[in-house]
């Protein structure tokens, strides 16, 4: 991409309405606007972000047999009056009425829909289990949405759900998603430590938020230290085989939020010095929910021995827009983002330090040209602007590899290589700077 060519509006002046770093960083690097409280467009650098995030959650979900499906954002009410939840909800429901004054509803997640789609479609234990995801936007009329798409009104969640025929099954669905989430925050350059948490309106007796350690996190949390630097990447995970012992290596260690935190066991199982009361952003959340969904709404199936069976289900969400804001509070500096490479919009930038046709210009669209042949995103500042400006600008947008390309290096064939996350440069010959990346 040509920055010339590029609709990306930066602001040079932090804007008064954002509290927190990432919310700043998106509004200054033009990722997103918002357009009503709470609820944001997504320019194109900020929706390659977004496409990044979601395909990272995609390979991860598909590698553990779940299936993507979409479902639609808008709900009818009936739906909830099956499982009781549509009074139980509350004011963040947005409610509309159709043409037809039938009761309809933005979708705030997806449990009542998902069970009458499988109820309908499946009627054997041979048919389990089963787990369906969607990536969709969802609406919540949140009291007080903040810190922009890190609490906002529409959002973009990854959720799933599964189905097994007994609670044994439920469990060994739960420990897929466990592991799968915490390959999927970690591929995205996030240490997120699974917490004990409070089930809230989704329900159930067993739950784990998937909580990423910044200043800025709305919720108060304790753990032990020793989750922090924990590493999953270098595991062979075989979703055929038990997780159960990888689940317990990392609950067997003091993790909750303020909600399940309790002082005298977190003071009891953890000795002071590895003691971690912090704040976190919750990324991800897990339920096992047993029958609450399946049992009012009638998903049954019939078992092995010809009897009824209700369904065994849990529900798993990943804040796909959220993740965007948090990835930004964990990689920053004063200068701006410093995307982890795996969810970067451009892999590698090319800075023109004189642009208008000359030979640092040849020389440029030499590298451009080879580079898109490779298939390396790249964006390419061609704008007549003052280096400084172009400093700035690609520091603040966040590339993690910049190509620096001046008359005196041309000169001398070379160009400098910068990373953006360690600062370091080197010069290097034109040649071997394509060697460097694709
Ligand atoms: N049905 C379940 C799991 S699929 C569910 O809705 N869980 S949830 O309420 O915990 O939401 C899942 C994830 O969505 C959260 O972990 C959080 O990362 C994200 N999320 C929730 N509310 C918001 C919001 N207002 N703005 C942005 N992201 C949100």
């Amino acid at each position: 991409m040509r920055m010339s060519e590029y609709f990306l509006p930066t602001l040079k002046e932090n804007p008064s309405e954002a509290q927190i770093v990432s919310h700043r960083l998106m509004l200054r690097a033009g990722l997103v606007r918002q357009t009503s409280a709470g609820i944001y467009a997504w320019l194109p650098l900020g929706l390659k972000v977004l496409r990044n995030i979601e395909r990272i959650v995609r390979e991860e979900q598909d590698a553990t047999g779940a299936q993507e499906v979409l479902m639609p954002t808008i709900q009818s009410a009936d739906l909830w009056r099956e499982s009781g939840r549509y009074d139980a909800y509350g004011p963040e429901m947005l409610r509309i009425r159709d043409r037809h004054e039938r009761d309809m509803l933005f979708g705030p997640t997806n449990e009542e829909m998902i069970t009458v789609l499988f109820r309908d479609g499946a009627k054997s234990y041979r048919d389990l289990p089963k787990n369906l995801y969607h990536i969709q936007w969802k609406f919540r009329d949140e009291v007080r949405p903040r810190f922009g798409v890190m609490r906002g009104r529409e959002f973009l969640m990854k959720d799933n759900y599964s189905f097994d025929l007994d609670k044994e099954g439920a469990i060994r669905s739960y420990n897929k998603m466990f592991v799968a989430y915490l390959r999927t925050f970690a591929r995205m350059g996030l240490k997120a430590i699974p917490m004990r948490a409070d089930t809230g309106p989704i329900g159930g007796d067993l739950s784990h938020e998937f909580i990423i350690l910044a200043e800025t996190g709305e919720s108060a949390v304790f753990c032990h230290k020793g989750l922090v630097d924990k590493d999953i990447l270098g595991r062979n995970i075989d979703y055929g085989a038990d997780l159960q012992s990888i689940v317990n290596e990392w609950t067997s260690l003091y993790a909750a939020t303020d909600e399940m935190h309790q002082a005298d066991h977190f003071a009891a199982q953890v000795p002071t010095h590895e003691q971690l009361s912090a704040r976190g952003i919750e990324v991800g959340h897990i339920f096992y929910f047993g029958t609450k969904y399946s049992r009012p709404m009638n998903a049954v199936v019939a078992g092995p021995g010809g009897e009824q069976v209700t369904v065994e289900m849990g529900s798993y969400g990943i804040g796909v827009s959220r993740l965007v804001g948090a990835i930004i509070e964990a990689c920053h500096d004063e200068a701006g983002i410093v995307w982890p490479e795996s969810v970067a919009p451009f892999k590698v930038a090319i800075l023109n330090l004189k642009p208008g046709g000359g030979v640092v210009s040849v020389a440029c669209e030499s590298l451009y040209a080879a580079l898109c042949v490779k298939g390396v995103e790249t964006l390419y500042d061609d704008r007549d602007v003052r280096a400084g400006g172009k400093f700035a600008d690609m520091d603040l947008i966040g590339t993690p590899w910049q190509l620096i390309v001046g008359p005196k290096g041309v000169a001398a064939g070379k160009v400098e290589i910068k990373n953006r996350k360690t600062g370091a440069r080197e010069e290097v010959p034109i040649e071997q700077a394509l060697t460097r990346f694709g």
